[in-house]
């Protein structure tokens, strides 16, 4: 077994309206625990679509996983909001029910300066006794936080680690040097490897719903000193993570997951519903990838 830590970020289902589908739900989980063998789940980040749903929805997401999972592996519960009133909300409601983590996003949108972006973290965990990741996206929230400013947040002993989902290899090299006692999770299935290299603890990512079993192999290969395996395994990874895009990733990870038994339902719009030509490229990528 590796010592690198291997998450899922939790898909949410939903029904063809955008509501959203707790037994689909349901059946992510167990597929992730029985067959994915995963050492723990990220709730309600982006691939779990949850800056499009409402507080209600997001809690029910966070029980309904809770549930499931019911104790057999690590949960992470993604709170970070625009609307921090929401984000504390849900890091109480989180940690109440027993999640061992919580993690948020930088705040986006407004350009906030770092002394908002400090409050911002500090606040969320103010009347919470549980630990958070720092969730750094910088290529969907403008917010690029520099190791200075790492150091900063990480004053907070509660802020223990980043979900590092960047392509910013300098920078994630001067992060893990800085920190060596972080908590690191890579967060792009496609730069595994060179973060693997870097000395990450491990990763959470969107395509390990599927993908699972044959990144676990390559870690463990990378673990053992086995560069070229490892590399073999990125590669093929890679190019399946290349036609999942072509293909629109977010539906089509949920279309390949059918032909998987589980029927983890919509995408919630504006994302794009399948079309038939998405549905047979969905098809095309489990008999190559999966079969
Ligand atoms: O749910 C989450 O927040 C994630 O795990 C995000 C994760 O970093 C994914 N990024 C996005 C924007 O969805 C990746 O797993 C990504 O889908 C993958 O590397 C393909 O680019």
């Amino acid at each position: 077994m590796s010592k690198k830590l291997l998450y899922a970020a939790q898909m949410t289902a939903f029904d063809k309206d955008g509501n959203i589908n707790l037994d689909g739900i349901r059946a992510l989980v167990r597929y992730n625990i029985d067959v994915n063998k995963v050492d723990g789940l990220y709730v309600c980040g982006s691939t779990g679509e949850a800056f499009m749903l409402n507080t209600d929805e997001k809690k029910q997401v966070m029980k309904t996983v809770y549930d499931e999972a019911n104790g057999a592996i690590d949960l992470v519960a993604q709170v970070g909001s625009l609307n921090l009133k929401e984000a504390k909300e849900l890091a109480k409601f989180a940690t109440d029910l027993g999640y061992p983590k919580l993690s948020a996003v930088t705040p986006f949108y407004y350009n906030f300066t770092f002394e908002q972006i400090k409050d911002y973290y500090n606040e969320i965990l103010k009347d919470v006794d549980n630990k958070l990741l720092i969730y750094s996206i910088p290529a969907l929230t403008g917010v690029a936080l520099t190791t200075d400013q790492f150091a900063e947040l990480f004053e907070n002993p509660k802020i223990i680690g980043i979900k590092y989902t960047n392509a910013d290899f300098y920078l994630l090299e001067r992060v893990r040097n800085a920190f060596p006692d972080k908590l690191i999770l890579s967060g792009f299935d496609e730069m595994l490897l060179p973060a693997l290299a870097l000395n990450v603890d491990g990763c959470i990512g969107s395509t390990y719903n599927l993908n699972a079993p044959r990144v676990r192999e390559e870690m463990d290969a990378f673990d053992a000193g086995d560069i070229d395996k490892a590399r073999q395994l990125q590669n093929i990874s890679n190019d399946m993570i290349t036609d999942l895009i072509a293909n629109d990733i977010y539906p089509t990870l949920k279309l390949v997951m059918k032909h998987m038994g589980v029927d983890a339902g919509y995408v919630k719009k504006p994302m794009s519903h399948p079309t038939p030509e998405m549905e047979a490229g969905a098809k095309a990528i489990y008999e190559k990838y999966f079969k």
